[in-house]
């Protein structure tokens, strides 16, 4: 039986392949998994429903028999533990991309997502722009750090693991502020991971979803 996950009805990203739903496709892809979906919207997340299966009301969620997963990571890496394609063999390289997902998640997005939160959520306080410049100033830190370390290697740890999953689509995050620019070497990666064919599969369902709704007219 497949596993269902949930997504945004009408995503706020307008189809971008943002919202972390999409991670969890990807790796799906990235496995041969086929999956089913089941769209929720902005009030049907905060029901009882789906409050069951995700106790924040967001998405993504994973259903698959008796098992309910949240946390887009954990759901990687449940799809990347129980089939093959995303981590190594090998006990130690698979520690490794392991520990490459957890600093996607722990250590590079946190700073990409202040951005967001410094433009959009705080963009009209009267030191807006006095924080900015310090919070672009934090992700290129860890930008810098990340292209130090990838060199112009392909991927983080050898072979495209779950780590260069999540690392791959927290940097998509930045695309339209143009620091990723910046860093040549991460943005031929990002471009690496967007031309895989199971993100762009991925990308492609995510996005019918957005044209359906826009077509629709719904809100
Ligand atoms: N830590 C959780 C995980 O990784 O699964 C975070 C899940 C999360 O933030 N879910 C968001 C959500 O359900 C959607 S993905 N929000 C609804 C709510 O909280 O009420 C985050 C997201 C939202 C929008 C864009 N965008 O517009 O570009 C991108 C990413």
């Amino acid at each position: 039986m497949n596993p269902t996950i949930t997504a945004f009805e009408r995503s706020p990203d307008r189809g971008k392949g943002l919202a972390r739903d999409m991670r969890v496709r990807w790796a799906l892809e990235e496995t041969g998994q086929s999956y089913d979906v089941r769209l929720v919207s902005f009030e049907a997340m905060k029901q009882p429903a789906h409050l069951a299966l995700h106790p924040f009301g967001q998405i993504p969620t994973y259903e698959e028999g008796d098992l309910v997963l949240f946390e887009s990571g954990a759901i990687v890496l449940h799809v990347a533990e129980h089939r093959a394609g995303l981590l190594p063999d090998d006990a130690n390289a698979r520690a490794r991309a392991i520990a490459w997902m957890f600093a996607a998640l722990n250590t590079v997005e946190p700073p990409i997502l202040e951005l967001v939160t410094a433009k959009i959520l705080e963009g009209d306080k009267p030191w807006a722009a006095e924080r900015l410049p310090l919070v672009k100033d934090r992700i290129r830190n860890r930008l810098q750090q990340l292209s130090d370390r990838l060199g112009d290697a392909g991927w983080l740890d050898g072979a495209f693991s779950a780590g260069d999953l999540m690392m791959v689509h927290a940097l998509l995050r930045l695309k339209p502020s143009g620091i990723l620019d910046e860093y040549p070497n991460l943005s031929a990666y990002v471009a690496r991971g967007e031309a895989r064919p199971a993100y762009r599969r991925a990308f492609d369902a995510q996005w019918t979803v957005f044209a359906a709704a826009s077509s629709a007219g719904s809100p």
